[in-house]
């Protein structure tokens, strides 16, 4: 089976690549289908910013295939950067700016609590989108530790853990992530359809 995978993101592609490498399911890259448009995410939700990707990419380009939003939710910001994790420092700055201000607003904290969380929307044909929904609980620590992962990687260490996302290899975060979490779902959907 092809799927087009809705992302801009590298690291996402490849995560989501190693997650499904030995179940048949083959994985197209936008790249791969000449899509090289900046979709709006408009939307307030995960939910509906991974539908507005993933209807885009069968609209216009007419293939099967799923997106994944994903937030960064800390319980002392009141849950924020959640949706707006991409943005957080402000449009056109790296994830390096976005860490800088997470441990920079979350200075002096002591409940340091978050989750990840990671919504999939899947089209295939002409039916009705399918949700997925992975999860992960942890919490942000004071310093950025780890080379490997991407974006917030470096400061979310996850419960039961030492190590932050970002000092695990591909294979250990993809085991208990929310990516993870949420691709089993859309693997096991796929696998019976
Ligand atoms: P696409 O929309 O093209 O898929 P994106 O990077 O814009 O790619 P999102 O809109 O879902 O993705 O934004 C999520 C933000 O959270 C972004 O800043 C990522 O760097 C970060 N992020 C997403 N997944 C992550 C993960 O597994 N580990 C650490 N940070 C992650």
């Amino acid at each position: 089976k092809q799927i087009v995978f809705a992302t801009n993101n590298a690291h996402k592609l490849r995560e989501v690549r190693e997650i499904l490498d030995d179940t048949g399911i083959e994985v197209l890259s936008l790249d791969e289908i000449s899509c090289n448009d900046d979709i709006p995410e408009t939307a307030d939700t995960l939910e509906g910013n991974a539908l507005i990707k993933a209807k885009w990419v069968k609209q216009h380009y007419g293939y099967d295939c799923f997106a994944d939003d994903t937030g960064l939710e800390v319980e002392a910001l009141g849950g924020a950067p959640g949706v707006y994790s991409a943005r957080y420092a402000g449009p056109g700055h790296d994830s390096v700016a976005n860490v800088a201000l997470l441990l920079a607003n979350m200075d002096g904290m002591n409940d340091r609590k978050a989750c990840f969380r990671t919504v999939i929307a899947l089209i295939i044909g002409d039916e009705e989108p399918m949700l997925f929904n992975g999860i992960v609980e942890g919490c942000i620590t004071h310093e950025c530790h780890g080379e490997s992962g991407f974006g917030y990687d470096p400061v979310f260490r996850p419960d039961g853990e030492k190590r932050t996302f970002a000092q695990m290899k591909e294979e250990e975060k993809n085991a208990i992530s929310h990516r993870g979490r949420a691709v089993k779902k859309l693997a096991a959907y796929l696998a019976q359809v």
